[in-house]
């Protein structure tokens, strides 16, 4: 019982930050490997695999075949099934995703509203509770006017099933629509039984602040979310937006520009070192397939040798071309 007493008196050891990587591989045997939390496929093609901890991301990518996606950490995980969610543990991580068909949950607000709601409540009987990250994939994400937008439904059904949950302030997220036959909205995220310390971008007015010509619900996300060891950052959805407003309409190259720009404001406000390299796993949304080889060269270019999944996606403001999201470690 000594080192039992000695670990509280001594606090919580920070947890060491997942791995995230993506490699070709089957996904069985990714999946067979020790500390494996999560796996993704990308697009129409992957692997269809019943272990609680694979996704099949519903988002097309520029690369074919697709790589895998694969989050790993120390030691034995555990993994289940809950309502409409799947989840998976172990060294103090959660992975949870959940996907709903939006005909049966009451279009983009009603699914959002019923997908949060189910993750929150999942969340709150865990000790991995303090969410870091989240992804949030749906169909046709600018389709509708206004503050009918499907983007903004979402906006407003996501606040309502976050409820209070939240009420520490939002975790990282991307938000990106998919163009697959099904609605189908396909959320997951990264939590962990410590506190994450979340990083906003001083170039950038907080999502949470945007003024009402963005909708009647503010995106509900932080810009980045240092992990609990301060060992990695969680980098959200990143685009060419200054201030509120999106910049260099039509423009593709000034929006990666821009984006670039954001991205190392971000890493400056987590009092990291500047740039990118081989252990950053990074996505880059590319709106029209045209502009994909263009964004490919472009990153290639400019953040040599950093691994870049090329995806094809909808940014949730019509003007903008491309959105990148990612992680570096520290
Ligand atoms: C932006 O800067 C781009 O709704 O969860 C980026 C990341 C964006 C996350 C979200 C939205 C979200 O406002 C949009």
């Amino acid at each position: 019982m000594v080192q039992g007493f000695e670990k509280v008196i001594a606090g919580p050891e920070p947890r060491r930050a997942p791995l995230v990587s993506y490699r070709y591989a089957h996904p069985a045997a990714v999946l067979a490997e020790p500390g494996t939390l999560a796996v993704f496929g990308f697009g129409a093609g992957a692997t269809r695999n019943a272990d609680p901890r694979w996704l099949g991301v519903e988002l097309e990518c520029f690369d074919a075949p697709a790589p895998l996606e694969i989050w790993q950490v120390q030691g034995p995980v555990t993994h289940g099934r809950v309502g409409d969610l799947r989840w998976s543990a172990g060294d103090g991580w959660l992975f949870a995703a959940i996907e709903l068909d939006e005909r049966h949950h009451g279009g983009p607000n009603g699914t959002g509203a019923a997908a949060y709601a189910q993750l929150c409540e999942f969340l709150a009987t865990r000790r991995e509770r303090h969410v870091q990250r989240i992804w949030n994939y749906l169909a046709d994400i600018n389709q509708g006017d206004g503050d009918d937008e499907r983007y903004k439904q979402f906006c407003d059904g996501r606040a309502v099933g976050m409820g209070a949950f939240f009420a520490d302030g939002f975790p990282a997220a991307t938000a990106i629509g998919h163009h697959a036959a099904e609605p189908l909205q396909q959320i997951y995220l990264l939590a962990s039984d410590q506190r994450g310390t979340r990083v906003e971008n001083p170039r950038q007015v907080s999502a949470w602040r945007y003024p009402r010509q963005y909708g009647r619900t503010p995106p509900s996300f932080a810009r980045a979310m240092a992990l609990p060891a301060q060992d990695a950052l969680a980098i959200s959805g990143t685009a060419a937006v200054v201030g509120h407003a999106s910049a260099h309409q039509d423009d593709l190259v000034a929006q990666l520009e821009e984006t670039l720009t954001n991205l190392e404001a971000l890493l400056a406000s987590a009092g990291m070192n500047a740039g990118f390299d081989t252990q950053s796993p990074l996505k880059a949304y590319v709106r029209h397939p045209v502009d994909a080889s263009h964004v490919h060269d472009f990153l290639q270019l400019r953040l040599p040798g950093v691994p870049v999944l090329l995806l094809h996606g909808d940014i949730c403001r019509q003007e903008l071309l491309v959105e990148i999201d990612g992680w570096r470690y520290a």
